[in-house]
């Protein structure tokens, strides 16, 4: 065992035993009692839902949350959580008589190890547990780790586990962020790249402008882009920095006051503190596996002040 990192394995009896490290990495109860894993670090904290994996709250020291989660969200088996980062997996967007955006942000995934770095990270790692009811899936392994740090880097990672069939998916880490004022926002870093408009019946698109804008419900799936996108907030006097690695998808996404309201888990204003920049592989861009082989998706999110 290196001094520069103190693995700590945890199975899923260690979760009932509430194997924790005092400062760093508790376990709690969270919001609909479903169970939480808390991290602190020298410069930030995050929560972790194992239901879907999912990252709710990640909050450097000195600065408003990074992401943002609705008021209204459910937090129940069998219910997406709105806001923080949902992982899509092994579909995006609708599909007849299936869950939204796939089931892997539906399940509980399991706790795999956490390991503590000397410089006061930690990295979580999920596994989306095996034999999952996938139709006409071959079998395949995901695995998630989630560093807290300076940083919040994502990392997935898909594995075709059979010899002789391929695995075609689509993955996105579909990130809510929280704004000061939607209005006072722009994101660049999509200029010159094609998008599909899902107001307008997929429609490829070239975005000319030299920053995204909204003052209106805005749903762009920007195709064959691997640029960093960055979000400039006025009203929090914060930029927002989406780096990304393994991804050629970009999705932004702010719902407005019209779907706002028609969306059960979102609070009729809350589009004015909110915007979606995810980063995946869809539509075009989804990914096709060779038996045996693995794609990983890695989003590093980081600020700087305005
Ligand atoms: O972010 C793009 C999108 O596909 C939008 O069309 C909207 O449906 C959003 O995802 C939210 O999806 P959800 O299933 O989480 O309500």
């Amino acid at each position: 065992m290196s001094a520069e990192r103190q693995p700590m394995k945890t199975t899923a009896s260690a979760w009932e035993s509430r194997i924790e490290i005092p400062g760093r990495v508790t376990f709690q109860e969270g919001q609909g009692d479903l169970p939480t894993v808390e991290v602190r670090t020298p410069w930030s904290e995050a929560e972790i839902y194992p239901h879907g994996a999912h990252v709710t709250h990640f909050q450097k020291l000195t600065e408003p949350p990074l992401l943002f989660l609705s008021k209204m969200s459910r937090f129940e088996a069998g219910a997406p959580i709105r806001g923080g980062v949902p992982v899509v997996f092994p579909w995006f967007g609708p599909r007849a008589g299936q869950p939204a955006h796939g089931f892997a942000r539906l399940e509980d995934w399991e706790l795999k190890e956490i390991t503590l770095s000397a410089d006061g990270s930690s990295r979580l790692h999920f596994r989306l547990p095996d034999g999952l009811e996938a139709g006409d899936l071959p079998p395949f392994t995901v695995d998630y780790t989630v560093t807290v740090g300076e940083q919040l880097i994502l990392h997935l990672a898909v594995t075709n586990r059979t010899p002789d069939r391929e695995l075609s998916f689509e993955d996105c880490l579909h990130t809510y962020f929280a704004v000061g004022d939607i209005t006072a926002v722009e994101i660049t870093g999509l200029r010159g790249a094609s998008y599909l408009d899902t107001l307008d019946h997929l429609a490829r698109k070239v975005d000319a402008d030299d920053a995204i804008r909204i003052a209106a419900e805005v749903d762009r799936v920007y195709v064959d882009t691997s640029a960093t996108v960055e979000i400039v907030d006025k009203a929090f006097r914060r930029r927002i920095r989406v780096a990304k690695e393994g991804s050629r998808s970009t999705v932004v996404w702010n719902p407005w006051s019209a779907k706002a309201q028609r969306l059960p888990d979102f609070g009729n204003d809350e589009y004015l503190q909110m915007v979606c920049v995810e980063s995946g592989n869809v539509g075009p861009n989804q990914i096709t596996l060779a038996p045996g082989q693995t794609s990983t998706l890695q989003v590093t999110l980081s600020t700087a002040p305005l």
